[in-house]
């Protein structure tokens, strides 16, 4: 038997077949997700070409976050708005790129968020970067669509995953019934299913954080990357080693392949954010596939899925991964 031959199911064969706790997938969520997975496949080919097709730098234009819009930025997010506007059940999206929600039918089942193109800082030198996205459950399908619609804790999420642009391009994927991985036939356009059952293992010798940031954190994170830092003559008995991709699709990647700890915490830089990472389309999908894989994401104080949204667009403290490890760092917030 070739490689090739050994993996054969494609995404559309996955959804159609898959039962999740016990039921079948909703047709309307088995066509929204394909959708986005289509038009992560034209993405995928759209970042390989880069320079050659004069999409790298900026875009000259500034999102609701007051970032400088990479030209790919703008172009990931037009791609997903325009491939999901034929999705029947899906009521709206929401996207780190835009200030408000779009409706899509207007009712319907679902509601879908996105970062586009997460990590687009690493665009101009080669470095992997990603598409994330979340599916919520609308909680009254038949009214209009409103922004209050979204503000949903990441426990109301029927499906989340995301797909790393690197040297393969990867999808991973939960319908609340474990975490699954797919990866792009560039010969074919098709996603092929690669992994089941992902996990987590829970302990781990890896850790990635910004270390740049080491002055500004609170003292809990400084003390747990201390004790990682002294290795097998400090408290852990152990030595750890470090990454740091700055692109959060990568470097969750490589939790959910390997273990480790991801970090991206609250820190005295800008003291009236919670943090760097948005809730709602960042940190709740990556808790998402993390808790199903067997792993821990929180903010130090609660599980990143409890959290009940204020705001769309709001920002959290990130720490997830290893169970053992990511219990650790929250016990230190906790402790007196
Ligand atoms: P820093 C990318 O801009 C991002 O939102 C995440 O993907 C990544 O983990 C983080 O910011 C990197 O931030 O401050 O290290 O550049």
């Amino acid at each position: 038997m070739t490689a090739s031959s050994a993996f054969n199911t494609n995404v559309k064969q996955y959804l159609s077949s898959t039962k999740v706790k016990g039921g079948d997938i909703p047709a309307g969520l088995q066509e929204l997700l394909l959708a986005v997975a289509d038009t992560c496949s034209t993405l995928s080919h759209e970042v390989a070409q880069g320079a050659l097709i004069g999409l790298l730098g900026s875009a000259g234009t500034g999102n609701v976050q007051g970032e400088v819009q990479q030209k790919l930025d703008v172009i990931a997010n037009d791609l997903l708005i325009d491939g999901v506007q034929g999705c029947k059940s899906l009521a709206g999206l929401a996207s780190e790129e835009m200030e408000l929600p779009l409706p899509v039918q207007g009712t319907g089942d679902y509601l879908l968020l996105f970062d586009p193109l997460d990590g687009s800082s690493n665009i101009d030198v080669n470095v992997s970067i990603g598409t994330i996205f979340s599916v919520l459950k609308k909680q009254d399908p038949k009214a209009p669509l409103q922004t209050t619609d979204f503000l949903l804790s990441g426990r109301h999420q029927v499906a989340a995953g995301y797909v790393v642009y690197g040297p393969q391009t990867t999808m991973a994927l939960t319908l609340g019934d474990g975490v699954v991985m797919f990866t792009l036939n560039k010969l074919t356009g098709e996603f092929v299913l690669i992994k089941h059952a992902v996990e987590i293992s829970h302990s781990t010798k890896e850790f990635a954080i910004n270390m740049s940031n080491m002055r500004h954190w609170a003292e809990p994170v400084r003390r747990y990357v201390d004790e990682c830092l002294a290795g097998v003559s400090g408290e852990r008995d152990k030595d750890f080693n470090m990454r740091w991709i700055a692109s959060m699709v990568a470097d969750v990647h490589r939790v959910l392949s390997r273990g480790g700890v991801f970090m991206y915490p609250w820190d005295q830089r800008e003291p009236h954010k919670p943090g760097k990472l948005r809730l709602m389309y960042e940190a709740n999908p990556m808790s998402f596939l993390v808790e199903q894989a067997g792993g821990v994401s929180t903010n130090g104080d609660q599980l990143i899925m409890d959290m009940v949204p204020t705001e769309l667009h709001e920002r959290v403290s990130v720490m997830l991964g290893s169970k053992e490890e990511v219990e650790r760092l929250q016990h230190y917030h906790t402790q007196p």
